[in-house]
């Protein structure tokens, strides 16, 4: 990569192919993963003096770089806490943190005891302001290779064939509260820095392509509506309430997003499983200074899939973790996430408009089958964090990160965004230096003026922080390659608050939307839109909502009116818009690598073994289920039990195996066990996994007995993605193959098609 003006540039580079070779270079990956640390515990508490434990081989913390952007040469060890014993924060060794120092055992607690009052104090201040919005994510650490496919539209060294830079991503919910659920009904954010050699670039996407709003200043009363209700403080984290449906019945500029929300996209089954869009349209600049207009794309190696809504909510319970639990077991599973990035490009013409679409308004796509989307780059997410608040919490995206070769447009939310992101970090970091913090440091030297301030961790020497200056030698310089914003001329205009009259078109798009979809597709869109609404406590609103319903398609009103049990309102669709095949997610084969199989243990361990050594081997996890934990045992190793007929949820599982039927487990009784339900002569869990899993459109496998423990969760005989046979194998490779469909939609056939 050029950087010719960076007196650092080799440090930095030699830093950064190392920390390159450091996450790609990975310990043995995880048979199972979950391990909570780096070593198993022994069963007496360990009294021999030692070190802290390193993190586990998947993990790693931010790259070593100082508060200005050097090389620092830390290692993980120095950044951690050291040495044996236990110290107060500033490093005096102490006897004992079990007691308070006491006038006699029975005697009052003394004020002198600071390291009471220390660990108390620090405890007291452990919490920082969570986010406003996206307070609910998870991140992982990883790097991006460039194809060079793009170095002919964009001067960003970044995106040069071959340059490899680290990025740390954060996903993210939009609405809940940082103990929400994951599987909320709700846009995902998809956030990426990375750490160029010409400073921080962020990409602060979504999982959606467009937006609720038009404007910035109406970001307060979406988030307002979508929030719980102020009084009561309900719901969390989901739009089913009054409120939310108010503001988007009444604002017709959401209708697009809240119909993304309602399909398959605002239930993810994976972040893994996810697209990831810039949304707004950005302006590339090339090393000539031409111009073209972008919106990027992240597309996901392993396809698009989803959640069930019935899954969605059942693992609001069992497993609210679901989404941050995914994507660490993968990565430590060694299922490293991948995604391109690719570019849809547009010429940057003075409409800034293609094909009739306004590139400014972000409540509007631009299908692929119109412009396709060109990939740029590879990223592979190939480490888990070492310490979630030091690097998912503190972590401070901004749109405004930019580097040279990447400018913004003058889309109006865009606008709003520029100004929030450093505003909101002030509050929830603490001040001023927030980019010291250590995941957000730069990877490029940084010298910027800026001064003191809370939390200020770098020691700025000389006299001169202010230019020009002769004290400091001059220093620092104008960088005659710097970052210039792109002279695009402004129209002449009156000032006021208004908008394109392209704004005003609400309906063509979700139109749009809704007619590229399939028709079970459709079916949970109908299903959404019904459920939400029923939750709404006024008439007017869900009539109102119906209304809208009506100006995207007759069918989607009529139905969820008839889940309402309200009349169908007049009104009708305007004009009759291409679909855009791409916009489905159904219908397309892909990667299984990290998906988990659960497999319901039966009397043969030999053909246990043999398949769960074959789900191992195609880079899924098997996740054994049996009566009770502990091994099963016989000849041969013996196999760990993962999971109790007691513990075991359908919802864990993207697919299910059973060898044979098994017999009510001793704990299968309505009194301990409320799922143990009615007993039979299959154990009712078993059962009723199986009969969650077939509801869900999961593929089923079974052999020996199995046919037997599908009768009993009534499952019907020869039902589609329901494979019986002999052979353990023949019936995971056939299971397998329906895994890359991800679902078993044949099922349930749509009434719509
Ligand atoms: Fe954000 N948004 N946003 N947003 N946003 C934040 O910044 C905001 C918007 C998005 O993992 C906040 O650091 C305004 C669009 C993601 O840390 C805050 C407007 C898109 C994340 C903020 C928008 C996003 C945020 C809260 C309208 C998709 C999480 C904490 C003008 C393209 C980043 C923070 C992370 C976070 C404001 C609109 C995505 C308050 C005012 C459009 C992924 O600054």
């Amino acid at each position: 990569m050029p950087k010719d003006t960076n007196p650092l540039a080799k440090a930095v580079d030699k830093a950064v192919d190392k920390l390159t070779d450091a996450v790609t270079d990975h310990g043995p990956a995880a048979e199972i993963p979950g391990r909570p640390g780096a070593e198993p515990p022994s069963l007496d508490e360990p009294v021999e003096p030692r070190g802290p434990l390193p993190p586990k081989p998947d993990q790693r913390g931010p790259d070593p770089f100082t508060a200005t952007g050097q090389p620092s040469g830390d290692t993980p060890e120095s950044r951690a806490q050291g040495g044996p014993f236990l110290t107060t924060a500033t490093g005096t060794r102490l006897p004992d943190t079990d007691h308070s120092l006491k006038a006699g055992p029975r005697g009052p607690v003394l004020l002198r005891d600071h390291h009471l009052r220390e660990k108390i104090t620090h405890f007291d201040h452990e919490r920082i302001p969570e986010r406003v919005v996206h307070a609910r994510g998870a991140a992982a650490h990883g790097v991006f290779q460039s194809y060079g496919t793009a170095a002919s539209i964009t001067k960003a060294a970044f995106l040069a064939k071959d340059a490899e830079t680290p990025v740390f991503v954060r996903f993210s919910t939009v609405l809940g509260s940082r103990g929400s659920a994951d599987t909320v009904r709700d846009t995902r954010g998809f956030a990426t820095k990375f750490y160029t050699d010409e400073g921080i670039f962020d990409l602060v996407g979504n999982n959606i392509p467009v937006f609720f709003i038009q404007d910035g200043i109406k970001f307060p009363d979406i988030i307002h509506a979508g929030k719980p209700h102020p009084d009561r403080e309900i719901p969390q984290a989901q739009s089913a309430h009054d409120t939310f449906w108010d503001f988007v019945s009444l604002h017709t500029e959401a209708t697009h997003h809240t119909l993304w929300n309602m399909s398959d996209r605002g239930i993810p089954r994976s972040y893994r499983t996810m697209e990831g869009f810039g949304v707004h349209t950005f302006r590339l600049v090339a090393a000539d200074g031409g111009t073209v207009l972008v919106k990027f794309h992240w597309k996901p190696k392993a396809g698009v899939h989803s959640l069930v809504w019935e899954e969605a909510q059942l693992l609001g319970g069992v497993d609210p973790d679901f989404h941050r639990r995914d994507l660490a077991d993968a990565i430590e599973a060694g299922a490293h996430p991948q995604w391109e990035l690719g570019v849809q490009i547009f010429p940057d013409t003075p409409e800034q408009t293609f094909e009739g679409i306004d590139l400014l308004d972000p409540t509007k796509i631009v299908p692929e089958e119109l412009a396709p989307v060109q990939p740029i780059g590879l990223m592979t997410l190939n480490a888990n964090p070492v310490n979630y608040f030091a690097e998912t919490e503190q972590v401070a995206f901004h749109v405004g990160h930019l580097v040279p070769g990447i400018d913004v447009t003058d889309d109006p939310l865009l606008a709003g965004r520029l100004f929030s992101y450093l505003d909101t970090q002030i509050t929830r970091l603490g001040g001023p230096n927030f980019n010291q913090l250590p995941i957000n440091r730069p990877h490029a030297p940084v010298n910027d003026m800026l001064r003191d301030g809370m939390h200020q961790t770098a020691v700025h020497a000389g006299a001169a922080p202010y230019r020009p200056n002769s004290l400091d030698g001059g220093c620092p310089f104008h960088a005659p390659d710097g970052y210039v914003e792109v002279p695009v001329p402004v129209e002449a205009a009156a000032r006021g608050r208004v908008a394109p009259a392209s704004f005003d078109d609400h309906f063509s798009q979700p139109r749009l939307f809704w007619l590229s979809l399939s028709p079970v597709e459709q079916e949970h869109v109908i299903a959404a839109y019904t459920f939400e609404l029923s939750k709404v406590y006024e008439q007017a609103i869900k009539e109102r909502q119906l209304l809208v319903l009506a100006r995207i398609d007759p069918v989607l009103c009529r139905e969820v009116a008839a889940g309402l049990g309200l009349p169908v309102p007049d009104g009708a669709p305007e004009g009759d818009p291409m679909p855009s095949p791409a916009l489905s997610q159904v219908g397309k084969a892909w990667p299984t690598a990290g998906r988990i199989v659960g497999i319901v243990a039966g009397p043969d361990l030999d053909a246990l073994r043999t398949v769960r050594q074959a789900v191992l081997d195609g880079g899924m996890v098997p996740l054994v289920i049996a009566p009770t934990g502990g091994t099963l045992t016989g000849d041969g190793d013996p196999i760990t039990v993962q999971r109790t007929f007691a513990a075991a949820r359908s919802v864990e599982f993207d697919a299910i195996l059973v060898a044979g039927a098994p017999a009510p487990g001793a704990d299968a009784q309505g009194a301990r066990d409320a799922k143990a339900g009615v007993p039979g002569p299959v154990d009712p869990r078993v059962a009723l996994l199986l009969n969650e899993a077939y509801r869900h459109a999961k593929p089923l496998g079974g052999w020996g007995q199995a046919g037997d423990a599908f009768a009993a969760a009534a499952v019907p005989a020869g039902a589609p993605g329901v494979v019986l046979g002999d052979s353990a194998t023949a019936v995971l490779e056939e299971v397998t193959g329906l895994l890359a469909l991800h679902r078993v939609w044949e099922r349930f056939p749509s009434a719509l098609a």
